[in-house]
C-alpha cells in the first residue's frame, strides 16, 4: 500500500549514504525493514560493511539476509545508521520507542556519526506529543516511576501485550506516557534523564542528522 511504498522510497534513499567499510547501524520497526532489505542487497553486490542491530529482532533479521553483526560494546562509533521514528518534528527532534527498541536505538544513535531517520509522510508532525512518549523503566522501580511521570504530567499505563506487561529485549517494562503536545521536547528529555528508574526514554533530541520522507514516490530530505 501507499505506507509501503513510502517507507521503501525513504529507504533507498537513505542506504545512498552507506559507503564501503562503513559500520552501519541497522534500525527496528516496519520502515527500518526496509532499509535492512536495501543493505542485504548491497551486501549481496559486494558492498563491504558491517552491522550493528538495534534489536534481537534485527539482529536475527540482518543474520538471516547475510550481513556480519557487530556488538556495539565492540564499536567505538558508528558510521551511519538507518532507523525509523513514530513522530518527528522540524528540529529532527524525534519520539521513538513505538516498537519498544528505544534503548539499543539511543545508545546506538549516540554513538553514531549519521544519524538517518527514515519515514512515510504522516510521521511529521508541527509539535511531538499525539504519539504517547515510550519510557523504559527497570520493574524494581516501576511505582516509583509512575509517581515520577504523572508530577510531570505524564499519565500513563504499562505497555502490554497479549494480555501480559510487554517485556523488552532489556528484560524491562515501558510506560506509554501521556504529556500532551510538548512545547519544550529538550527540557522535557533533560526531566525524564533525572528520574532513576528510567532505562531510556523516546525522545531522541539533537540526535538525527536527517530525516528522509517517502511522500508518495518522491524522496524529501530534512536537514537541520
Ligand atoms: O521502536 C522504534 O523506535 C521504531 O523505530 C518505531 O518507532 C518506528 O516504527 P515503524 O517504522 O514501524 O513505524
Amino acid at each position: 500500500n501507499t505506507k509501503d511504498l513510502e517507507k521503501q522510497v525513504a529507504a533507498r534513499e537513505a542506504v545512498k549514504y552507506i559507503r564501503d567499510n562503513d559500520i552501519v547501524g541497522l534500525g527496528t520497526g516496519s520502515t527500518a525493514y526496509y532499509a535492512i532489505l536495501e543493505v542485504a542487497e548491497l551486501v549481496k553486490n559486494g558492498l563491504k560493511i558491517k552491522g550493528v542491530p538495534t534489536s534481537e529482532h534485527t539482529a536475527s533479521l540482518a543474520t538471516s539476509l547475510g550481513i556480519e553483526l557487530l556488538d556495539m560494546n565492540s564499536v567505538e562509533y558508528i558510521d551511519v545508521t538507518i532507523d525509523g521514528a513514530d513522530e518527528f518534528d522540524v528540529q529532527l527532534n524525534l519520539i521513538k520507542g513505538g516498537g519498544g527498541a528505544h534503548f539499543r536505538e539511543k545508545i546506538v544513535a549516540s554513538l553514531t556519526k549519521k544519524e538517518i531517520i527514515i519515514a512515510d509522510a504522516a510521521k511529521k508532525v508541527d509539535k511531538l506529543g499525539k504519539f504517547k512518549v515510550p519510557v523504559e523503566i527497570v520493574p524494581l522501580a516501576l511505582n516509583y516511576v509512575k509517581r515520577a511521570l504523572t508530577k510531570l504530567g505524564g499519565t500513563g499505563e504499562v505497555r502490554m501485550k497479549d494480555g501480559s506487561p510487554f517485556i523488552t529485549d532489556n528484560h524491562n517494562v515501558i510506560i506509554d506516557a501521556d504529556f500532551g503536545l510538548i512545547e519544550d521536547a529538550a527540557k522535557l528529555s533533560e526531566s525524564l534523564n533525572q528520574i532513576e528508574g528510567i532505562l531510556a526514554h523516546g525522545l531522541f533530541v539533537n540526535l538525527t542528522a536527517m530525516v528522509i520522507v517517502g511522500k508518495g514516490t518522491e524522496a524529501l530530505t530534512y536537514t537541520k
